[in-house]
């Protein structure tokens, strides 16, 4: 049995929500074989013994090259990366410019750019990783990235067509289950459910199949390549400056800045696509383990 992972038995579901967002539909039958998964994100902990022990330096921790980038303007190709801002007051929701920053040297070990830190935060999860990031930990582990049909599949914990993880209403008898914002993004956060940006990994309650965060604390990269219909789509939680030649992945599980008013996304059936070379401060990634 593979340390910190749950099996996952496969099976037929009902994949994706008529009820929500568009990128959403329809829902219709999908068929996954069993695998196993991790019981919780990867934490800044885990991806440090990563880099330790290859020496991998991050998409974020690179020099860009002009010409992935030609809109840009050369002397703003610095490394670095995404930082949610919280505005004072409301603000046109339509423009992510409005609480995005890019931050250059906003890495891994610092995700809110130099000055920040993550000495605390060991047993949070990784943002700041590109999904080539991702990509590399899970092959050093021996491991894969999960489908956006297993990762949904996983996510479900057994509640079949329910809208959250744990069942249909979000905070049963008033208890949290996940690491949301409650309030008016991006300027109100009433933190009732403890935290304002990530917490650490398995603070909130396991789903029917023992995985936690399935649901908020971090969105989560999935190998599937986003399809012609979603790649055009202007995403919310997916801020990018990167042009369409940029090629983007499934991502899944909404995040701590996923909020009612704006992002209803800490459901299994949301996703966004996000650009590969993008990494922001509420993206990380679990991995799989697949028989034969
Ligand atoms: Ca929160």
């Amino acid at each position: 049995m593979p340390d910190g992972m749950a099996w996952v038995p496969g099976g037929t579901f009902a994949m994706g929500s008529d009820d929500f967002y568009p990128e959403e539909r329809p829902v219709r039958p999908v068929t996954v074989e069993g695998f196993w998964i991790d019981e919780r994100p990867v934490t800044v902990a885990e991806f440090r013994r990563f880099v330790d022990a290859t020496g991998h330096v991050t998409v974020a921790e690179r020099p860009l090259d002009p010409a992935d980038y030609p809109e840009a303007d050369p002397a703003a190709l610095v490394p670095g990366s995404l930082v949610f801002r919280p505005s004072r007051g409301p603000v046109d929701l339509r423009d992510f410019r409005n609480w995005w920053a890019y931050v250059p040297g906003a890495t891994w070990q610092r995700p809110e750019g130099p000055a920040s830190d993550t000495y605390t935060r060991g047993r949070h999860p990784v943002t700041q990783v590109a999904y080539e990031d991702a990509q590399a930990y899970a092959a050093w582990a021996g491991k894969a990235l999960p489908t956006e049909a297993e990762w949904e599949f996983a996510a479900r914990g057994g509640h079949e067509g329910a809208v959250f993880a744990w069942g249909d209403e979000f905070a049963p008898e008033g208890r949290m289950m996940a690491n949301t914002w409650q309030g008016e993004f991006p300027w109100q956060n009433r933190l009732s459910d403890g935290y304002a940006g990530t917490s650490p990994v398995g603070a909130f309650p396991p789903n029917g199949y023992g995985l936690h965060d399935m649901a908020g604390n971090v969105w989560e990269w999935t190998c599937d390549e986003a399809t012609a219909n979603g790649a055009a789509q202007r995403p919310c939680c997916a801020p990018t400056e990167a042009g369409d030649h940029i090629p983007r992945r499934v991502i899944k599980g909404g995040s701590h800045l996923c909020a009612p008013n704006y992002c209803l996304r800490y459901r299994p059936a949301a996703r966004q696509f996000e650009a590969v070379d993008t990494s922001t401060g509420h993206l990380g990634f679990r991995c799989v383990l697949r028989d034969g």
